[in-house]
């Protein structure tokens, strides 16, 4: 059964029907990418956790394949509400492909255990007989004790779980030699005090000659941007040196994202793309929850991770074209029947530009009325995604901060029917967000106020569907 809607999305990976929430056990295996996620496939809400499970040759075509985990077991189940297998990461071993998760049981005192799981055919899956493999928290944290992400460095397995302790988030480092005995390190990284009470879904990896961490900080009950660090890892030490910090994405809908190397070297992440108590108007028609374009990470002079959406991307490109402006002052209409489901690149000449600031309305009405605008503030310095008026969705502003480089803004939006992913500057910042306008909306608008704007390019191209 396949959910039909009018808010599925055409490009972005969904599961056939159901709840999603974060990627899972992000690998590749055997030359294929393998995608896991939180998943409840019985309804549109959070329930018991599985892990949903698919496949692709490219990343963003993919194959849906059957649930790999289920709750099952003492660790993993139970009668109280709130249990299931919940985040967690995969890795290859010995050519079997490893689930490594958090069994969950009552959602009133959690214990929380990390267990793992094993396939042979990368589609049947085996819970280990010894489960957990960690069956209590450290003293360095608390009972909550969730996400293990693991890799491998030199001969050595290695794990971070997130917990918490004292107001500070953190990232505990286990290792093992046999992936079944593992050994707590200590604390690898913590909150420096404003970083999140807990981290959830820390992914700690190697990027260049650096390492890079990145967290989903928790607030209290609220859920913050993820961030990223770059640093170094001391192996010998397990401990993590935070050099310099900053938000992967802006926006509201991007949470818990999860990293894999591929075969051509690639670091690459995917996210939640929507977040814990947000308006989800898909719930009322069966299914909520996808995830986000992924991206490639590159590590920028040392100090800025950029995300650029993978090349993969451009094979859905179709119907080009360049459009015919390069000064606008006041309001005007790009077009009145914009392809709402589309990539746009808009290069703009800051130099030869003296507005205050100029925007983009996307999925415009003809009134006027709903909108979405990406506003370009140049005497502040200042990105602003407002959904105060993009219909039935949340609502709500998301800034990013603007760095002007070389006189020039490099925007390149991809827009799908009930999402938007801005990237600036080659994906210096990002802004993640899910909308829900009226079909009926297409326009596409440029503004400016208080003087004029120069363009130097802007193009475009309609993306075809990655779903059959
Ligand atoms: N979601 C999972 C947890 C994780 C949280 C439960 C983050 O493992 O900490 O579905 O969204």
């Amino acid at each position: 059964h396949v959910a039909q809607s009018t808010y599925r999305l055409h490009y972005h990976f969904m599961a056939p029907t159901g709840w999603i929430n974060d990627p899972n056990g992000f690998v590749q295996y055997s030359g294929e990418y393998h995608l896991f996620y939180q998943h409840y496939p019985y309804d549109s809400k959070w329930g018991p956790m599985h892990w949903g499970h698919a496949k692709s040759d490219d990343l963003i075509h993919w194959k849906h394949l059957p649930v790999a985990l289920a709750p099952s077991e003492p660790y993993d189940s139970g009668d109280v509400e709130g249990y299931g297998c919940f985040s967690g990461s995969a890795f290859v071993n010995n050519g079997e492909l490893v689930l490594a998760y958090t069994g969950h049981v009552d959602g009133n005192t959690p214990q929380q255990v990390q267990c793992i799981a094993t396939s042979k055919d990368g589609v049947h899956f085996e819970k280990y007989e010894h489960n957990p493999v960690i069956d209590q928290f450290p003293s360095e944290g608390t009972h909550d004790f969730r996400d293990p992400k693991v890799w491998k460095h030199e001969d050595k397995w290695y794990m971070v779980v997130g917990t918490k302790k004292d107001g500070k988030g953190k990232a505990a480092l286990y290792t093992s030699e046999d992936q079944h005995k593992w050994e707590f390190k200590g604390i690898a990284a913590e909150s420096d005090g404003t970083q999140g009470d807990m981290w959830e879904c820390p992914d700690l990896f190697p990027l260049n000659h650096r390492h890079v961490l990145i967290v989903s900080p928790m607030y209290g009950k609220q859920n913050e941007n993820p961030f990223y660090v770059i640093g170094d890892m001391d192996y010998e030490a397990g401990i993590f040196t935070q050099k310099v910090s900053s938000i992967l994405d802006y926006g509201f809908d991007f949470y818990a994202p999860q990293t894999l190397v591929d075969d051509k070297g690639r670091r690459i992440v995917i996210g939640w793309m929507e977040k814990w108590l947000t308006k989800m108007p898909s719930q009322e028609h069966g299914w909520a929850g996808a995830m986000s374009i992924p991206r490639e990470l590159v590590l920028e002079s040392n100090h800025v991770v950029k995300q650029k959406p993978i090349e993969e991307i451009v094979s859905l490109r179709s119907d080009y074209q360049k459009w015919d402006v390069s000064a606008i002052d006041g309001v005007k209409v790009i077009s009145e029947t914009y392809d709402s489901v589309s990539e746009t690149i808009i290069e703009v000449d800051v130099n030869e530009t003296d507005a205050a600031a100029f925007g983009l309305q996307l999925r415009c009405s003809q009134d006027g009325e709903e909108r979405t605008d990406i506003l370009f503030d140049l005497k502040n310095n200042e990105i602003k995604m407002d959904r105060t008026r993009s219909g039935s969705g949340e609502k709500g502003v998301s800034t990013a901060p603007l760095h002007i480089k070389d006189g020039s803004i490099h925007i390149r939006l991809f827009m799908d029917t009930t999402s938007v992913e801005l990237f600036v500057n080659e994906g210096e910042q990002v802004i993640t967000n899910r909308f829900f306008p009226n079909e009926k909306s297409q326009q596409f608008n440029i503004f400016t106020s208080d003087g004029h704007l120069k363009i130097r390019n802007f193009e475009s191209w309609k993306l075809n569907s990655s779903w059959k």
